[in-house]
């Protein structure tokens, strides 16, 4: 009769998950060198070089994450597995715009925000998971926090595609983030974790929101320096995406690894209760 609530676990097992690891590797392996046919890096295109460095760091923490699912009570799995479609989401798109940016020198507006459309809630998602995974959280604080991305990422990307002035559109953004951060801290995701999460859980939600805060704020200092400095187009273009990389890797491998640890952490504390 325990066979029921034992079943979706065992699915789990050693020999699927590196069969699933094997074919991920093997899989990102045939898209990378597919793409490095296209281009030719050169030594001193740094910016080149940095969408390399990040789109195998977002392999390697794909892998990761996923892998490490294994070692983690059922609550916390989803968390994980939350983190590593970030960062494979990630990966795909900087295979892209590496090409783009390689080839032509020019920003890779679309595949960038296309990528943030997608990972930017799925990483709101997870203050979600970790209060979900202690209490019941109304549905309104995730609409709430999807809101705000979608203002904040449409208004940077109508400034960004040209088709509205980059300014105006600046301040849609600003405006977007700065009601996601009144979320988490003052709003109802706020007030749940400060009543409701244990010290460890509590300390995840500080770390994320802090992430939220300040590695966020990397993006809207890439758009300064990319669109409001009046710099030259050229220069502006190397410090607006190795600024963006640069924030990328911060904000989806750092916080998925601040979730890594807390989720490992209460996991082993979760054992040891039991002994
Ligand atoms: C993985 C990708 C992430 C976490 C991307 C986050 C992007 C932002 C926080 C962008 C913010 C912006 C503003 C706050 C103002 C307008 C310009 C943006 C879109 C760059």
């Amino acid at each position: 009769m325990n066979n029921a609530i034992k079943a979706p676990e065992a699915f789990w097992t050693k020999a699927r998950m590196s069969a699933i690891a094997t074919s991920l590797i093997g899989g990102f392996l045939a898209l990378a060198s597919g793409a490095a046919a296209a281009g030719d890096l050169k030594q001193d295109d740094f910016v080149g070089i940095s969408f390399w460095i990040i789109s195998m760091t977002l392999v390697a923490a794909t892998v990761f994450f996923f892998l490490e699912r294994d070692r983690v009570s059922p609550k916390w799995k989803t968390s994980l597995s939350v983190s590593g479609l970030v960062t494979l989401v990630a990966a795909v798109h900087y295979f892209y715009m590496r090409d783009v940016w390689v080839n032509t020198g020019s920003t890779p507006t679309v595949f960038r925000y296309i990528d943030w459309m997608i990972t930017v809630p799925l990483l709101m998602i997870e203050f979600f998971l970790i209060l979900s995974a202690i209490t019941k959280v109304p549905t309104g604080v995730f609409w709430r926090l999807m809101v705000g991305t979608l203002v904040m990422l449409v208004g940077g990307y109508l400034g960004e595609a040209g088709y509205m002035q980059v300014l105006p559109a600046f301040i849609i953004g600003m405006a977007g983030w700065a009601f996601i951060i009144y979320e988490i801290y003052l709003g109802q995701a706020g007030k749940i974790n400060a009543d409701k999460a244990p010290a460890a859980v509590q300390s995840a939600f500080n770390a994320m929101r802090l992430i939220v805060v300040f590695g966020w704020s990397v993006y809207p200092i890439g758009y300064f320096f990319g669109y409001l400095t009046g710099a030259g187009p050229e220069q502006s273009a190397n410090a607006l995406n190795v600024i963006y990389n640069l924030a990328d890797l911060l904000n989806k491998v750092a916080f998925g690894l601040i979730i890594w640890a807390v989720a490992v952490g209460q996991s082993e504390s979760d054992k040891t209760a039991k002994a």
